[in-house]
Order: structure tokens, then sequence, then C-alpha cells
């Protein structure tokens, strides 16, 4: 199977033509931002942009998340579903803009998390100290635009705390992360001190594998996948709009449940 990033050939632009309307109420609703390009279609089609059934169902699958999502938007209190522990996927379902096979292993020894922006301490910080504050599990839906999903568990610092305990500005707009494999990624204050989103090191009660993040990654219940950073290296708090790797390819910021 070949990496739905990376297509062999170029799909026929007439898929676009083929599902027009679906594409102009995602467009009316807000849930596509501009227009469709036909990359952005094959990201979110993974790897059979050419089947028009895939398109449908990715299409249709971003339609309805918004959907089911619009009441709680402005909930920041709302949890999004559990799920029990057996239910957890080992290993989990693998997705980057590049294949399993180019993942770069981060040196956890020499791993810091760089802060940045409107945080009063700004020392940046090792894994231990990072493993050292209270911990946080959680069974959540990973919900890929790509129209697959898998049941995971995930166990780290809250968001929130980490936050809280470096001084970082609460009032501020965004939350910016940079990574290890340059995927940069932000998300809302209100999404920040949700209490499902965590700094995740551990997946299934063991440390993260390579290809899920190690040794941090951003976990959130709230979110579909592709906010959901791997190998974070920095986290800025800042009130100018960071945007993200998707997001600058037309895909939408909030992308939230
Ligand atoms: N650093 C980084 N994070 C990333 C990505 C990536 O390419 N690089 N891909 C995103 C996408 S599109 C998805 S669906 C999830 C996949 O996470 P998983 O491999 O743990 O299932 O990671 C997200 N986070
Ligand atoms: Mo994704």
């Amino acid at each position: 199977m070949r990496s739905p990033f990376r297509p062999d050939a170029a799909p026929d632009a007439s898929i676009l033509d083929d599902h027009k309307p679906l594409i102009r109420s995602l467009q009316r609703r807000g849930f596509i931002r501009g227009g469709l390009s036909l990359g952005a279609l094959v990201m979110l089609t993974g790897c059979e942009p050419d089947r028009p059934e895939s398109v449908e169902s990715a299409l249709l699958a971003i339609s309805r998340l918004n959907d089911d999502v619009q009441a709680w938007l402005f909930d920041p209190k709302k949890l999004a579903p559990t799920y029990p522990a057996s239910m957890i996927l080992r290993p989990p379902k693998f997705n980057a803009y590049y294949d399993v096979m180019d993942v770069k292993p981060v040196d956890g020894a020499a791993w810091r998390l760089e802060l940045s922006g409107l945080i009063a301490d700004k020392r940046p910080w090792t894994l231990p100290q990072l493993q050292a504050l209270p911990q946080t599990s959680m069974v959540i839906k990973h919900i890929c635009v790509e129209g697959w999903s898998y049941i995971g568990g995930w166990t780290g610092v809250p968001l929130r705390a980490f936050l809280e305990r470096v001084g970082a500005d609460l009032r501020a707009k965004y939350v910016a992360f940079k990574t290890a494999d340059d995927y940069p990624s932000s998300i809302d204050m209100a999404t920040a001190l949700h209490p499902q989103t965590l700094l995740a090191t551990q997946y299934g009660g063991e440390t993260l594998a390579d290809p899920f993040g190690f040794p941090v990654r951003l976990r959130m219940a709230t979110k579909l996948g592709y906010k959901n950073p791997k190998w974070v290296t920095a986290i800025e708090v800042t009130n100018k709009y960071p945007g993200g790797y998707w997001e600058s390819r037309g895909f939408p910021w909030f992308a939230g449940l």
C-alpha cells in the first residue's frame, strides 16, 4: 500500500466535480476553508483517491463529525466519549505525512521541551521532569479525516496542569506546538485547558513507541487526528494565529468534535 500522502499517480481532477454538492455544502458550513485542492482531497481519501466511494465516505465523515459536534464546540467542560481499556487497539494505527519507514526516532535522553511566548517560566523540561508530574489516563477514539478510526489508551500530564505549572497566560488565544518532524500545530486555549487534553508519554500503559510520538505527543479527545502532533519539541503560548501543517493546506483549524 502506498502512503496516502505520496500518491504515485496524480488522481484525475474530475473526482472533485463528482463530489461538488457535498464539497459545496462542507464549504458553506465552514468545514472546508476556501477551495478543496486535489492534494487535500488525496490526503482526505487515503490510499484510494480514484475510488469514488472512498472520496464520498471521507467527505461524509467530516460532515457528520462536525454536525455532531456543533452542540458542544463552545462547551469546554463537556467530555468526549471514553471506552473500556479492553477496547484499546494494540498496536495503534500509524499515520503521518510520510511513510512509517521514514520515521526518525527521537533520543529521549537528549530531548528537551522548549517553552516560549506568554509563559512565565521558560526553562526547558526533560522527560523525567515531565513524567514526575501527576499523570492522567484516558481511552478515547482517534478519528482521522481519511475516514478511519481506532480506540486508543493514553497516559500523560494534563496540558492544563503543565500550563499552570509553568505560569502560562491562560487568557491567551492559542497554544502552538513544534515537532521533531517539522509538523507545526496549534489549538485554541479552551481545548488546551480541557480535561481530556494530555501531553501523552504512554500508550496502553507502556512508553510511547517511536512511530506514535516518543517521547511526547499531544493527545486530545476532542479533536481530529491531524490536530494531535507527535514528537513534540516546543510549546508556545501566543495571541498570534499560529496555523499548522494541514491547516496551511486548506484544512479546518478548529477541527474539533
Ligand atoms: N509530528 C506529526 N504529528 C502528526 C502527524 C504527522 O505527520 N507528524 N500526522 C497527524 C495525523 S494526520 C494523524 S491521523 C495522527 C496519527 O496518529 P497515530 O499514528 O498515533 O495514529 O497523527 C497526527 N500527528
Ligand atoms: Mo489524520
